[in-house]
C-alpha cells in the first residue's frame, strides 16, 4: 500500500537535467575533469610567457564551457573539428593531450602541429580530425562549408564543427561560408564564440546588432542564441544542431554568449579597453567552472581531487618538456624548410595548369 503510495511521486519527479539530456554523472565529471584541465593548463601557460620561457599565449580562459559542452555533443570517433585558437578545451575533449599542446608552446620539434613552425593554437591532429586554423581570422569558415561539401558528396554522415569569435563574423569569409553552407544544406555546425570583444573592439563597435545568431536568417537556416557559461545549455544546443546536420536538414549558427576573461593574448593589456568591474564578475559567480560546481551539486572533496590531478600533470612533465633534453627545433633555413623539396615539379604544375 505504502508503496502504491509513493508511486506517483516517484513517477512524476523531474529527472535531473543531465539525465533529460542523455549525459551520465560519469559524463559530468568528464565535463569537469577537461574544463579544469584546460583552465589549469591555459594559466601555466601565461606563467611561462611572463617567465620568458614561450613567445606567445592566446587564452581559453572563462570560454571553458561552450568549448568542452559543444565539443561533447559531437561524435569524436567520426565528426570533423575545425577549430580556432581559444579553442583549448574543445581540442582536449577531441584527442590532442596536454603534452602535445605543450610541445607547440615550446616550439619543440616533436611538436605534432608543425614541428614547431606555428604560431602555438593552431591546433591540429589528423588521427583525431581536427584541422589546423589558418591565422587569418575566419578563414576556417569556408573550409568548414568546403570539409561538409566532401563529406556529404561521400555520403559519410560526418557532421563538421568549426568555431570563431563575434569578431570573425565581420569578415567575408564569415558570410560566403554560410551562405555556401545554407544553399546546399550542408552538414555542418557554425559556433560563434561570442566573448564581447575582438581584440580591444567592442561588439557594439563590431555590428549593429544584438545577435549574431540572427544573421542566421538571411542565410536559410536556424540561428541559435545560448548561455555559453552553462555548459548543459551549450551541449544541449549543439546536439540538437549535430542531428539536425547529420539528418541532412540543414546547417545551424549557434552563438554562445560568454566572456574572455583574460587579455585576447599575452602581448595585450586589455585595461586600456575594458574596466576591472566589467570583468570582475565573470571571473566570479559567471565563471564556467564556479557556475558547474554550483549547479551540477559536485562535492568539494571531488573537486580538489579533480583540481589535484591537473597539477601533479602540469607539474613534473611540463618542467621536462621545458628542458633541454626535449629538442628546440632550430631556426628554419627557408629554402630547405619552407619550400617543398622540388621547385622544378611546381614550376611544371603551374605551366600546365596555364596552358590548360
Ligand atoms: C584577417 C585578420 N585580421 C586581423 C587579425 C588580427 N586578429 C587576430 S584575433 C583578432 C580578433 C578576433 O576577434 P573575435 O573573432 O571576436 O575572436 P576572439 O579573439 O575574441 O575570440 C584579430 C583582429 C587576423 N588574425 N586576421
Ligand atoms: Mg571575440
Amino acid at each position: 500500500m505504502a508503496a502504491t503510495q509513493e508511486s506517483p511521486s516517484v513517477l512524476t519527479r523531474e529527472p535531473p537535467r543531465h539525465e533529460r539530456l542523455g549525459l551520465s554523472e560519469t559524463d559530468l565529471v568528464d565535463m569537469y575533469r577537461t574544463m579544469v584541465l584546460s583552465r589549469r593548463l591555459d594559466e601555466r601557460m601565461w606563467l611561462l610567457q611572463r617567465q620568458g620561457k614561450v613567445a606567445f599565449h592566446i587564452s581559453c580562459q572563462g570560454q571553458e564551457a561552450t568549448q568542452v559542452g559543444a565539443a561533447w555533443a559531437l561524435d569524436r570517433g567520426r565528426d570533423i573539428l575545425h577549430p580556432y585558437y581559444r579553442d583549448m578545451g574543445m581540442v582536449l575533449r577531441f584527442g590532442m593531450t596536454p603534452r602535445e599542446l605543450m610541445l607547440a608552446l615550446f616550439a619543440k620539434r616533436e611538436d605534432i602541429t608543425s614541428g614547431g613552425r606555428q604560431m602555438p593554437a593552431h591546433f591540429s591532429k589528423k588521427e583525431a580530425r581536427i584541422v589546423s586554423g589558418s591565422s587569418p581570422v575566419a578563414t576556417q569558415i569556408p573550409q568548414a562549408a568546403g570539409l561538409a561539401l566532401a563529406s556529404k558528396i561521400r555520403g559519410e554522415g560526418v557532421v563538421t564543427l568549426t568555431s570563431f569569435g563575434e569578431g570573425a563574423t565581420s569578415k567575408g569569409d564569415f558570410h560566403e561560408g554560410l551562405n555556401f553552407a545554407g544553399i546546399w544544406k550542408l552538414p555542418v555546425v557554425f559556433l560563434c564564440e561570442n566573448n564581447r570583444y575582438a581584440i580591444s573592439v567592442s561588439q557594439a563597435k563590431q555590428m549593429a546588432i544584438e545577435n549574431v545568431a540572427d544573421r542566421a536568417a538571411g542565410y536559410g537556416f536556424p540561428g541559435v542564441v545560448v548561455d555559453g557559461n552553462d555548459i548543459l545549455a551549450v551541449y544541449a544546443a549543439t546536439k540538437e544542431a549535430v542531428d539536425r546536420a547529420r539528418a541532412g536538414e540543414s546547417p545551424t549558427l549557434i552563438e554562445a554568449k560568454t566572456y574572455r576573461v583574460v587579455p585576447h593574448s599575452s602581448d595585450d593589456d586589455d585595461r586600456l579597453y575594458r574596466s576591472e568591474d566589467e570583468v570582475e564578475p565573470w571571473q566570479a559567480e559567471k565563471d564556467p567552472l564556479h557556475r558547474f560546481q554550483k549547479t551540477m551539486g559536485l562535492g568539494a572533496e571531488l573537486a580538489a581531487l579533480i583540481a589535484d590531478e591537473a597539477f601533479e600533470w602540469l607539474d613534473g612533465p611540463v618542467q621536462r618538456l621545458a628542458g633541454p633534453d626535449v629538442p628546440a627545433m632550430p631556426y628554419a633555413k627557408p629554402m630547405e624548410d619552407f619550400y617543398l623539396p622540388n621547385p622544378e615539379k611546381i614550376t611544371a604544375a603551374v605551366r600546365r595548369l596555364a596552358a590548360y
